[in-house]
């Protein structure tokens, strides 16, 4: 049996963790059609995965507005914080640690997935030229409106309600979702955000969204609870900056000091190569924020034990390899072979490729441990 650290326990701010293997957000796109709400099938899927150090939900829409695909799951209504209740308390149950990924999609969504089919909003009225569910099929993403600064006040109190709506529903943290070119990303890359008001231009300026935000779920959960997730130097969703390094230490620096859970960081390209500026240096990075990194983005076994033994990372977080094994903390421990996810069921649908993916046997697990 081995020894290596990512399968010792960790604590991450306030968040005591019993390895540091995580399971990342998953979009899965099986939130009932009707009120976006997770049910039963969410309660088995989250459960089976609770062997993880930690697990972070899939990215769950604040307002219907924050809605980019069809049946991604909601925090704005009691029907939805009754859902996830279910899930947190089956969770804990199984000795897992859960916490919600807060999510506005910006303008990463179409009309016909908004209320009377309005225009999603964005730091500037320019299309993301990329694709999304709309329930039907893949349609391009619609052109969106500017959010007037007039409205950010409003978008706070969104954000303050989901973040309370979480903490209702028992999860021992948030995460918010400010990467991926969804609505916080966009502001903070100059390619999408065109503004010339306090909410544009300089790094302050564009990143300056994202910490109101932070600052007001700040007034709801305690630092040591609170995750951000972050993807510099990725053009997902159409989210491209002229400068992806010094944008990462901007906003790195600026994250230093708030006491966080930990920093989430899509080390590369969001499901692409680990590639970044030639300038930047990762490790730095860690020492700048100076609280506990969390790797994504393209981990195996060898690369996670070796990053979290060599200090670049606290904790590594498993995207797909979680899709299809639900006892994967368990299977990299004692190194027993993977499931192989099946890409035909990752979005929509019901049981199949969601909860049916089998667990280690008493057999195969005597054979390898
Ligand atoms: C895959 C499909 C739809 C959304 C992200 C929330 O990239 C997502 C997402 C991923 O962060």
């Amino acid at each position: 049996m081995t020894k290596h650290a990512l399968f010792t326990p960790f604590t991450a701010g306030k968040l005591e963790l019993a390895n540091r293997i995580v399971m990342a957000p998953l979009t899965r796109n099986r939130a009932r059609a009707e009120d976006d709400t997770p049910y039963d099938i969410h309660v088995e899927y989250y459960t089976q995965r609770a062997g993880a150090g930690l697990i972070i939900t899939e990215a769950t829409q604040i307002t219907p507005e924050g809605k980019g695909y069809a049946w991604t799951p909601g925090i704005h209504s009691q029907a939805q914080v009754e859902g996830w209740k279910r899930v947190t308390d089956s969770v804990h149950a199984a000795g897992g640690t859960i916490v919600m990924q807060l999510w506005h999609v910006g303008r990463v969504s179409h009309t016909s997935l908004q209320e009377d089919g309005k225009a999603p909003v964005a730091p500037s009225a320019i299309a993301a030229g990329v694709q999304t569910f709309d329930g039907s099929g893949m349609v391009d993403t619609s052109v969106p409106r500017v959010l007037e600064i007039d409205e950010i006040p409003r978008l706070l109190e969104e954000f303050r309600h989901a973040a309370e709506n979480a903490k209702a529903a028992g999860f021992d943290g948030v995460e918010l979702h400010a990467a991926n070119g969804y609505l916080l990303d966009q502001f903070m890359k100059d390619g999408p955000n065109k503004r010339d008001d306090a909410y544009g231009g300089s790094y302050e300026n564009r990143s300056k969204l994202t910490f109101e935000v932070l600052d007001t779920i700040l007034g709801v959960w305690e630092p040591g609870r609170v995750g951000i997730r972050i993807s510099p130097f990725s053009g997902a969703n159409g989210a491209t900056d002229s400068d992806p390094a010094k944008l990462a230490e901007h906003v790195i620096g600026s994250l230093a000091g708030y006491g966080l859970a930990y920093l989430h960081m899509i080390e590369g390209q969001t499901g692409g190569p680990r590639a970044w500026p030639n300038e930047t240096n990762l490790d730095d990075l860690k020492k700048t924020f100076g609280g506990a990194w969390m790797g994504n983005n393209g981990y195996d076994r060898d690369l996670a034990i070796r990053n979290v033994d060599e200090g670049h990372a606290d904790l590594i977080a498993f995207g797909v390899p979680y899709i299809a094994n639900p006892d994967l903390a368990q299977r990299l421990k004692i190194d027993a072979p993977l499931n192989k996810a099946d890409p035909s069921t990752f979005y929509g649908g019901g049981v199949e490729g969601y909860t049916d993916y089998p667990f280690l046997s008493e057999d195969e697990t005597r054979k390898v441990g």
